[in-house]
């Protein structure tokens, strides 16, 4: 067993263990995947003000998200298809943050359902809404959020359309997979993946098949999606699901200061800084070269959470400084999912914790509430 040391020994184990086709549907971007890469570069080229001889004791990485007590300002992003990097992966990937005391997010096109993450946790969580045409649908979704206690809702705006991914379209994504004779060929070599498939009734849509008509694999989702995913979406239907769930309301997907203002009027706690991981408009701006115009614009008003490109507790930091309140991690923990099961995870959380705590210390600070963009060296952001 290799010793893992940090987010990329998960991503090198993870792409040993899981099955070709989903380790690629987690791991790439859309087109040239210039934003993907965008992502991580950006985080790459900040530099932090490192201070020496300031008490560095009692350090604490403990905050609030959308007022919500964190152990560090990381929650587990929401990421489609999560229970094929590993069985039951939402399942383990809601207890290890439920441990880590940190929210985690079920995805709308996860393979858990809302049930099992309710059934298997004893913390709220958080679920992830997409828009569909069929509102009754929407309502029922809803409905079945707040029955699980879940204390938080991410509305994603940017999914109305899909970003094509190369990969998914040459490896015949599918869940669960089909039998043909490359893939069996590929899941020959990963006998822990297979395994755990074998032992779990989960293999596909558990938000979605039995709850919507005519869904049971991938292409009929594809085909579902298409005509579901309601292109007429407008900032009245997030009023309108404002209304009807009533909580929390975070929205992801926003890169740009005039949408920023639009989701405040519209009634949001927190908006997410995101442009999905890269995986739709590939071209877009990275998720942390977007956060400080969008700060500027509305962050007196309400909380900016980001996501896109972190895979260290430094990339965290980074986007602390630059004003934003929460982080969310989707790749570095599926590549730890994938590598260990829950066991990863915990450790992607353990790594990016430490990492944030002795950088955060290195740049003369204790309290993470604290960080903000001293701690960096002007012009490299
Ligand atoms: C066919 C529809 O967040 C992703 C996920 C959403 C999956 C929708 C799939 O892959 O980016």
């Amino acid at each position: 067993m290799p010793v893992i040391t940090n987010i990329e020994d998960l991503r090198v184990l993870a792409q040993k263990r899981v099955p070709r086709m989903f380790y690629d549907y987690a791991d790439s971007g859309s087109w040239t995947e210039s934003t993907y890469r965008a992502n991580s570069e950006d985080f790459a080229r900040m530099k932090f003000r490192q201070r020496v001889a300031v008490n560095m004791e009692n350090r604490t990485l403990k905050t609030t998200m959308v007022g919500q007590e964190v152990h560090m300002p990381v929650a587990i992003a929401p990421t489609g298809l999560t229970g094929m990097q590993h069985a039951d992966g939402e399942i383990l990937a809601a207890r290890a943050a439920e441990k880590f005391g940190i929210p985690f997010t079920l995805s709308t096109m996860s393979i858990c359902s809302i049930e099992d993450i309710a059934a298997h946790t004893s913390k709220p969580f958080w679920f992830q809404l997409y828009v569909m045409k069929d509102r009754p649908f929407i309502e029922r979704l809803i409905e079945r959020a707040k029955a699980a206690k879940c204390s938080a809702l991410v509305l994603t705006l940017d999914l109305q359309i899909l970003g094509q991914r190369h990969k998914d379209l040459k490896n015949g994504l599918s869940a669960p997979p089909k039998l043909t004779i490359p893939n069996i060929l590929n899941m020959m070599g990963k006998p822990r993946w297979c395994m755990g498939m074998l032992g779990t009734r989960r293999r596909s849509f558990g938000n979605i098949v039995g709850h919507a008509s005519d869904v049971s694999d991938m292409s009929s989702l594809s085909a579902w999606t298409s005509q579901q995913f309601d292109l007429a979406l407008s900032w009245k239907d997030v009023e309108w699901i404002k209304k009807c769930w009533g909580g929390k309301l975070i929205i992801k997907g926003i890169m740009d200061a005039e949408d920023a203002r639009l989701a405040v009027a519209s009634g949001a706690d927190a908006i997410i800084v995101s442009n999905h991981g890269g995986r739709q408009l590939d071209g877009a701006l990275s998720s942390i070269a977007a956060l400080p115009s969008i700060v500027e614009a509305v962050g007196d008003q309400i909380e900016v959470h980001m996501d896109g490109g972190i895979r260290s507790g430094q990339d965290v930091i980074k986007a602390l400084a630059l004003g934003a309140k929460g982080t969310y991690i989707g790749r570095s923990f599926l590549y730890g999912l994938g590598a260990m099961g829950e066991e990863g995870v915990s450790k992607c959380l353990e790594i990016i914790e430490r990492e944030l705590d002795l950088t955060m210390a290195f740049c003369g600070l204790t309290d993470v509430k604290k960080v903000d963009r001293k701690i960096l060296i002007p012009g490299t952001y």
